[in-house]
């Protein structure tokens, strides 16, 4: 494996956390002797205060200043004292502590050393169906993953292929010895399991309701918390995309849960279950069925019904992280059950981290949309791999480092969180460093015009989700239509259609049936719309679609310019201009393709003459 090391947010912190550092006091003590001495400023003192747990306060002034904090807690103050000074920001003021206490990243890595929807090279920890790495770089995840205040983090992918021996004997030593490399940092490790693996093992079914199968999983879990004693727990994915699990024996996803739960529960593990059930069978012919209604029907019955230690996973939007979609339903609808916010840094629809896109905009209307007490945790499915800079685009590591900032504290500014990265990362000149954060800060909206904007979802090209394909979904299986004809586009996902809207509590659903109060960006995921109609601010349906792909592209040309004016160090500087070219590209088909198809439908020209194909 490769040994190149990027310090990514953290270039001062010039040389490795060295093994010896085995826990996070020595690595808090580490890295302020070393940051501070790069910094050219006073290291403070340490102090642990076991009972702040997770939280810190820095006391004092420069030169007489003191972290205090719980083991990991001194971690975090560390961190906070170091990257403070390299922003040249006020120190935190008063007691901190993250908001919500399991801060996790999902990655979809396989045995093999792929990853599916991996957009950054191959697995950081597998490879030809082993647990492999390179220490060095692992560690120096560690201390990134530690610096942007993450603490969970499963290593393999839900769609469980070829790693579900993980669990087994033959894999438990490097699984602890992974834990090992991560565990100074502050990370705890999660795995994946596969919900029928006793059939594997001979105990003839995976029925949550029997004896064998209750044992057969109390013991695996006896073995892997031996190896592993910190172990967070196990994440699974049921019922889902052709994954086994409780459906087949008639039980609920309660009592599929629930039995698992009972396995860790001894060793104080949760067990987190994907509420990401639907049907990818489905006949577009079908007008009845509708996609998004899918988690809610299947788990809002099921409130109250989970163990304390079960966590439900839900996707923040009820399709599949799509440029927009409004927040899931199935979020406001299970006050009794411990719930997590899933979100995706793979950028699977959103660029493939070749376009860029940050997060932290979508992330805090999360926030603003959904108290952030509603859910007990927050989820991100990964977006690093072996290149070496983690993340592919050197960008798309502010959206690692912005998540981190938002599992903190979810109403974080995203110009703050962008800023601090962008400073951290790159010490350019101020109007340089305003291009860059306004870039960011632009990023999904202009992403957003130039590919599916106005609520249509799913025109990405079928299975890779690159690059646009207007139809490409429109006859398969998977439900997801907008169902474009030669006058209208866009699903009536009201009581009056779908019904979808009646999930919601009655404000935000009155919100979203109403066209008058309907968000125009969201317009044709709730209802179905001639062209002629006249959206909120007086334009045409079909001008609108037309307007923002042409200021979408307009806007990633204007990207590339300022791109161009920015001194970013080597590789970054190549890396960003090489992937903006593609960019570029992907928002002029995406312009021309989705342009043309609505023109070949409607006939009604550009108000404005501009180029549309035919
Ligand atoms: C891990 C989407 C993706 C799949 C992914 C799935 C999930 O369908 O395309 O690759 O599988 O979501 O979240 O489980």
């Amino acid at each position: 494996m490769t040994t190149s090391i990027r310090r990514t947010w953290l270039p001062f912190l010039g040389e490795d956390v060295p093994e010896r550092c085995d826990t996070p006091a020595k690595v808090a003590a580490f890295e302020l002797e070393l940051g501070c001495r790069a910094l050219g400023v006073p290291a403070p003192a340490l102090e642990t205060d076991p009972g702040m747990g997770e939280g810190y306060a820095i006391r004092g002034a420069d030169g007489n200043a003191t972290v205090a904090g719980g083991e990991t807690g001194l971690l975090y103050g560390a961190y906070a004292y170091l990257t403070a000074k390299a922003a040249k920001k006020p120190l935190p003021e008063g007691a901190q502590k993250p908001f919500w206490p399991l801060r996790m990243i999902n990655c979809w890595d396989n045995a093999d050393g792929s990853i599916e929807r991996g957009y950054s090279g191959r697995s950081l920890w597998f490879e030809a169906g082993r647990l492999c790495w390179d220490g060095p770089r692992v560690r120096q995840l560690g201390r990134m993953l530690a610096s942007a205040g993450l603490n969970v983090l499963c290593i393999n992918n839900v769609n469980v292929k070829g790693q579900a021996e993980l669990l087994i004997e033959d894999y438990l030593p490097e699984l602890a010895r992974l834990a090992a490399e991560f565990r100074p940092f502050g990370v705890r490790l999660m795995v994946s399991i596969d919900f029928s693996r006793p059939l594997a093992h001979g105990v003839g079914t995976a029925d949550p309701l029997h004896e064998g199968v209750q044992h057969w999983w109390a013991d695996r879990a006896d073995a892997v918390w031996q190896a592993v004693p910190d172990l967070a727990g196990f994440l699974v994915k049921a019922d889902s995309e052709h994954r086994p699990g409780p459906f087949t024996y008639g039980r609920t996803h309660a009592e599929g849960a629930n039995m698992l739960a009972r396995a860790v529960a001894p060793h104080g593990g949760v067990l987190v279950w994907r509420a990401f059930v639907y049907n990818c069978q489905q006949d577009w012919r079908d007008t009845v069925t509708d996609r998004p209604k899918a988690a809610y029907d299947t788990y809002a019955p099921l409130d109250g019904q989970f163990d304390d230690n079960v966590i439900l996973q839900v996707k923040y939007g009820p399709f599949d992280f799509q440029v927009r979609e409004p927040v899931s339903p199935t979020l406001y609808a299970m006050p009794n059950t411990r719930l997590a916010l899933e979100v995706q840094l793979a950028q699977e629809y959103t660029g493939h981290q070749i376009d860029i896109y940050a997060m932290n905009p979508l992330w805090r209307e999360l926030a603003e949309q959904l108290d952030p007490g509603t859910v007990r945790a927050v989820a991100a499915v990964s977006n690093l791999g072996r290149d070496d800079n983690y993340t592919g685009h050197p960008f798309a590591a502010a959206n690692l480092y912005g998540f981190g900032r938002f599992a903190w504290n979810p109403w974080v500014e995203p110009i703050e969180a962008l800023r601090d990265w962008a400073r951290l990362s790159y010490a350019l000149p101020a109007a340089q460093e305003d291009a860059l954060v306004g870039m960011l800060l632009s990023s999904r909206e202009v992403y957003e015009k130039y590919t599916a904007p106005l609520g249509l979802c799913w025109m990405v090209r079928p299975h890779d989700h690159y690059g646009p394909s207007p139809s490409g979904y429109e006859y398969d299986l998977w439900g997801t239509y907008h169902r474009a004809s030669r006058d209208a586009v866009g699903i009536d996902r009201t009581r009056r259609g779908t019904g979808y809207a009646g999930q919601y509590p009655e404000a935000i659903r009155d919100m979203y049936e109403n066209l008058d109060t309907c968000p125009d960006n969201l317009k044709l995921f709730f209802h179905r719309l001639r062209y002629d109609y006249v959206m909120a601010d007086g334009r045409t349906l079909i001008q609108r679609i037309y307007d923002d792909h042409f200021e979408g592209c307009a806007g990633a040309e204007a990207m590339a310019d300022a791109l161009a004016t920015l001194q970013l160090p080597e590789p970054d500087r190549a890396e960003a201009a090489e992937r903006m070219q593609l960019q570029i590209r992907n928002a002029r088909e995406w312009r021309d393709v989705v342009n043309t198809f609505f023109h070949r439908l409607s006939g009604v020209d550009d108000a404005h003459g501009r180029k549309i194909y035919d």
